[in-house]
């Protein structure tokens, strides 16, 4: 049997203006699972200002950077490791283009485009690249043990060949 294609973590926000809505958070999840992405861990966290300006700091000095940290400590929200081959990818095209209105003209069927409100407050976060993923997981999950996780990996494709 030809190994599995390599399965890939990636690091998903579900921000907290969905989070409060628990009936589209629902929703939200069943996307997630119907779009064949494992939710490794998960956890629902509450952000101080300092919390908001350190995962955002490269975005500090642009023109909506308190804003966003404003909404990002308006109210909890869940962080998700996501597993999947391209989960990257994968969860960056489920969500869409950053800002929702032009979500709903270029990816009707993204997540952003049905939840999204306005540009600051798009409801979800999606790593960009593999290496901004493993930071972005260490932020969010320290205790995650990524060796574990690649070891399992290895195992799993040695047991289907
Ligand atoms: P991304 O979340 O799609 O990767 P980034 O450029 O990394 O987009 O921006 C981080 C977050 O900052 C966005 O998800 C959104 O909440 C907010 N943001 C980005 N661009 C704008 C903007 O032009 N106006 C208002 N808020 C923005």
């Amino acid at each position: 049997m030809p190994p599995r294609p390599l399965a890939q973590l990636t690091l998903a926000l579900i921000k907290p203006d969905l989070t409060a809505n628990r009936l589209k958070a629902n929703r939200v999840l069943g996307h997630i699972q119907q779009n064949d992405f494992t939710i490794v861990e998960r956890k629902t966290l509450l952000w101080s200002k300092t919390d908001a300006e350190a995962f955002y700091g490269e975005h500090r000095g642009k023109f909506f950077f308190e804003r966003l940290c404003g909404y990002m400590t308006s109210g909890h929200f869940h962080a998700l490791i996501l597993e999947k081959p391209n989960a990257i990818s994968d969860w960056r095209a489920l969500i869409g283009p950053t800002h929702p209105p032009r979500a709903r003209i270029h990816a009707s069927d993204s997540l952003r485009s049905l939840y999204g409100m306005t540009d600051t407050r798009n409801s979800f976060h999606g790593s960009d690249a593999v290496e901004t993923a493993k930071k972005e997981i260490r932020f969010f999950f320290p205790e995650f043990d990524f060796e574990r996780w690649e070891q399992e990996q290895r195992k799993g494709n040695t047991l289907e060949s």
